[in-house]
């Protein structure tokens, strides 16, 4: 009886802990036309106690900082334009990246690129929780992000480079 009641705990703790933090994997693609081009690896998504974590695991990427958000469709046809903007329940009309409480909920923290174009240091998105960005599309930009609509709209990032549709 009281190693049913044991196992019985070790199996609720489980479901709880899966139930509480969710996770899902994102294949990556650079975009193309058609929307998706050569696939670039993946970047894993975690709830943890205090937003969700990324977890790239990406390459073939340009080197250096690159601006990456949450877009609202789940869609990367017409080289990622397809995706529609910055994820934006809110109606905030705002660029200020992930760490204000104001601003498009889909600002994410920038991308680090290594110099052999491989992306791989986890970062952490404060403000949301998976359930709120399931069916919308990651998308990587060629330039970086200053978290800000000034001196250029969406913190600059520019082209869309690659993007992938979270499916949980
Ligand atoms: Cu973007
Ligand atoms: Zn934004």
């Amino acid at each position: 009886m009281r190693k049913i009641v044991i196992w019985m705990t070790a199996l609720l703790t489980l479901l709880s802990y899966k139930l509480v933090f969710a996770s899902v994997v994102v294949p990556m693609y650079l975009v193309d036309v058609n929307g998706q081009g050569k696939s670039i690896g993946s970047i894993k998504l975690d709830d943890s106690f205090c937003g969700v974590l990324l977890t790239p695991n990406l390459h073939d990427l340009p080197s250096g900082m690159h601006g990456f958000h949450i877009h609202e469709k789940p869609d990367c046809k017409d080289k990622g334009m397809a995706a529609g903007g910055h994820l934006d329940p809110a109606s905030s009309k705002t660029h200020n990246g992930p760490y204000q409480n104001t601003g498009h909920l889909g600002d994410l923290p920038v991308l680090i690129v290594d110099n052999n174009g491989n992306a791989t240091l986890p970062t952490l998105a404060p403000r949301f929780k998976l359930a709120d960005i399931n069916g919308h599309a990651l998308m990587i930009h060629a330039g970086g992000d200053n978290y800000s609509d000034k001196p250029e709209k969406l913190g600059g990032g520019g082209e869309r480079i690659a993007c992938g549709i979270i499916k949980e």
